[in-house]
């Protein structure tokens, strides 16, 4: 009897899917392939049913003889341990960002003479609903508090990326660009003390008020669903941490950095040009301990980030700290330079992981940012934040048509740089 082979990364079954089931089952003997959680959080977006459950959906299907991980997009592996005569996919892979993918399967097929069978696909709008209410679901805070925790296990790596307000956490969460037939999105949204401050006007002095930066945190909540890192600056009195950290768990925040910092708090890309002051080793565990026990899950992460390098204290006082602050309860730990040389950033990575190889670690790359995120990973780094690229992307770009409009007085000369607003408000999701 001929083999069949046909990949699924869905969470839930319907109708489309039995079909496409049905009409595999004519061809063969039937292998199902479950996409791994960490390719489908990759190519489309969170699952919400781990691969180990959909493995069992599936099992459970009359005429499915036997279901095995893909790990990957690239269906090599498992057509090359399989040598299936026929793969079944929809047909929506022949053009578009899958196509690499397809191609590579017909090459592997041609191996051993298997064919690639393919079936209109169905764009049914009732599945498309489906796939809309799932999406609500991941912005639901109890399903998003504990993705953070669940990618790093997943991906090793993640990455964040800097959103000040609605709009920039749109772009966060739905830009998406095509590689070797897969896809490369955010893991992450990074809710910067910097830039939020400044899209108020303000200095990062931690002026702006925890009530209007949860404000913030809100309007990117209702229309995202990526898992939130929020800047918690020193975190303040350790009286009113505890609170915060209440607050931001209770949102679906899934961790919080706070700094090592005392006084009044300036931006650590100031370095030591400005009097910063280091909080004492004992006084900051003590607020690590605390916003530890007011938690009340494990899902949430409490970050502790350590300023030496920034206050040029050496790799020596880093180390202690980060030892410190771990034995304190930290859930991971931030390290940062204002250097454009990665190697102290290298240098500590070696010395922490040659004692420490669990927690993870945390990086801002902004000054730093020569290195790939892959190197980063092989470094033993596992969060890498873009902290402030697109408020820097955009403020040139606006005051350019400031300017422009004053000098030619009028707007014409400016309209080729401009969005036109019937695109800008495509980025805007309708209920
Ligand atoms: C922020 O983005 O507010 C940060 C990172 O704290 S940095 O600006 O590099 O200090
Ligand atoms: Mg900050």
């Amino acid at each position: 009897m001929p083999t069949v082979y046909l990949c699924f990364s869905t969470d839930i079954i319907h109708g489309g899917h039995i079909a496409i089931i049905r009409r595999a089952q004519e061809l063969g003997e039937l292998t199902v392939g479950v996409l791994s959680d960490e390719a489908v959080a990759g190519y489309k977006r969170f699952p919400l049913v781990p691969a180990s459950e959909r493995r069992i959906m599936f099992e459970n299907i009359a005429g499915v003889s036997r279901v095995v991980e893909q790990r990957t997009l690239s269906y090599r592996e498992v057509l090359e341990e399989l040598k299936p005569d026929f793969v079944v996919h929809g047909d929506n892979w022949v053009n578009g960002f899958q196509k690499p993918i397809r191609d590579e399967v017909i090459e592997v097929l041609s191996a051993w003479g298997g064919k690639l069978v393919e079936f209109p696909y169905s764009a049914d709008e009732k599945y498309k609903e489906l796939d809309r209410r799932q999406r609500a679901e991941l912005a639901m805070p109890d399903f998003r508090r504990g993705r953070l925790r669940r990618l790093l296990e997943m991906k090793g790596l993640v990455t964040a990326m800097e959103a000040h307000d609605g709009l920039t956490g749109l772009v966060v969460e739905n830009t998406v660009v095509h590689e070797n037939g897969g896809a490369r999105q955010y893991d992450a949204i990074w809710l910067s003390s910097l830039c939020d401050s400044t899209a108020k006007g303000k200095p990062d002095i931690e002026l702006v008020d925890m009530t209007s930066r949860f404000r913030t945190v809100d309007d990117i909540m209702e229309v995202t669903t990526k898992p939130i890192i929020f800047d918690g600056d020193t975190g303040g009195l350790t009286e009113h941490f505890v609170y915060t950290v209440r607050s931001l768990e209770r949102m679906g925040v899934s961790m919080v950095i706070i700094e090592d910092k005392t006084g009044l708090k300036k931006n650590s890309l100031f370095g030591t040009e400005v009097v910063q002051t280091q909080d004492s080793v004992e006084h900051f565990c003590e607020k690590i301990r605390a916003g530890c026990q007011a938690r009340r899950t494990r899902e949430f992460m409490i970050c502790a980030r350590i300023e030496s390098l920034i206050l040029e204290r050496g790799q020596e006082d880093a180390l202690l700290r980060a030892r410190a602050f771990v034995k304190a309860g930290a859930d991971a730990i931030m390290i940062h330079s204002r250097k454009k040389d990665p190697q102290e950033i290298f240098d500590f990575l070696a010395a922490f992981r040659a004692e420490d190889s669990a927690t993870p670690v945390v990086l801002v790359p902004t000054s730093f940012n020569s290195v790939k995120e892959e190197e980063w990973k092989e470094r033993g780094a596992n969060v890498v934040i873009y902290a402030n690229q697109l408020m820097r992307a955009a403020v040139p770009a606006i005051r350019k048509a400031a300017e422009s409009i004053l000098a030619n007085h009028r707007a014409e000369e400016c309209d080729a740089e401009l969005m036109p607003f019937k695109e800008i408000i495509r980025l805007i999701p309708e209920e």
